[in-house]
């Protein structure tokens, strides 16, 4: 696409992306496609995989990138995708913090002529062609997984019921996800359309730790002032799990032996907790999308339609797998 830049828009533009130099990786120099890349911030581990992972891609593959960390604000995601119309990049890339409110500034780049490409999270829109496609995880997949492992856990047959000495209530406490996004609707959706089958799983408490470890943390510890009655904790996040884990150690609780724990990601630290039995069983919702998104980007640069939905490869980690070839996670 030729670019207008009109030298007030260039120098307008030139200082926004100073301003945010703290968070602004300046462009690589010399590329033909230019990409918007608008991230939510650097909340988790898996965050920061996942960022580096699109720069490190976009780097390799001499692709000029504007990264802009919206620091777990939308409204910096949609001023900063309002830049990168105004500076009509080829392609804008971005993670939608929550699901809804991004239709004007879709409408904004539908208009300038700029495709876009969903990465990770998805939105809610009434007019699904506002974006080219989506590249990211299945969710809802992950939630059911993280469910059907409590099933074979507890189950006293094949049937999953729970085996005799665990008869009555298995008392599950979700820790969920940053409230709105599409992590934390799919994952609680997928949850509970396995445990739902089985009226002896019951989620007692459940409530938003923010993809944070210090929420994991205070909701454990606010949890543990009120009751011990409960058997499982669900985790939308490895971050939110660590924190937790530390105020149950506090307590003198040993996750993973008295408490069950199944966590999502699956960064290092998760792995390391569940060879250590600290955690029983690890979903994995993998970060490493910067290829893909960067494969992706350019067929929209040069005119080309992509699929719909592409999803990553992923698998789940289990107390009852040999986990000592899993290479490192780095992240
Ligand atoms: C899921 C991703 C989530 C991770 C969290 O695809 O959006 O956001 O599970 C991260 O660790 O904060």
């Amino acid at each position: 696409m030729k670019r207008s830049c009109a030298p007030v828009i260039v120098l307008l533009l030139s200082c926004l992306f100073s301003a945010c130099r703290k968070t602004q990786v300046q462009p690589e120099s010399g590329s033909s496609i230019v990409v918007g890349f608008s991230q939510i911030g650097a909340e988790s581990a898996w965050r920061v995989c996942n960022t580096r992972s699109v720069q490190e891609a976009a780097a390799e593959a001499g692709i000029q990138l504007f990264y802009y960390n919206a620091e777990q604000k939308q409204e910096n995601q949609i001023k900063a995708i309002r830049s990168f119309i105004a500076y009509q990049v080829d392609v804008i890339a971005f993670v939608p913090i929550v699901l809804d409110g991004w239709e004007n500034v879709l409408e904004e780049a539908r208009d300038a002529g700029i495709p876009v490409l969903l990465c990770d999270r998805e939105i809610n829109l009434d007019d699904e062609s506002l974006y080219s496609g989506y590249l990211g995880t299945d969710m809802v997949r992950q939630g059911r997984s993280a469910a059907e492992y409590l099933i074979k856990k507890f189950a006293g047959d094949e049937t999953g019921r729970p085996a005799a000495d665990t008869a009555g209530p298995v008392r599950i406490i979700e820790l969920r996800g940053t409230t709105g996004s599409s992590p934390e609707i799919s994952r609680a959706e997928g949850f509970r359309e396995v445990i739902d089958k089985f009226p002896e799983f019951e989620i007692i408490y459940s409530a938003s730790g923010d993809f944070l470890r210090s929420k994991g943390y205070e909701l454990m510890r606010n949890i543990l002032d009120e009751t011990r009655d409960f058997d499982v904790i669900f985790s939308h996040n490895d971050s939110m799990t660590l924190g937790a884990i530390d105020a149950m150690k506090e307590r003198g609780i040993r996750p993973g032996t008295d408490i069950i724990i199944v966590t999502t990601d699956a960064e290092q630290a998760a792995i390391e907790a569940l060879r250590a039995g600290e955690v029983n069983c690890v979903v994995e919702c993998n970060p490493r999308q910067g290829p893909d998104i960067v494969r992706l980007a350019a067929r929209l640069a040069r005119g080309e339609t992509i699929p719909p939905v592409t999803y990553m490869d992923e698998t789940v980690f289990t107390e009852w797998d040999d986990l000592s070839g899993l290479p490192p996670r780095g992240y």
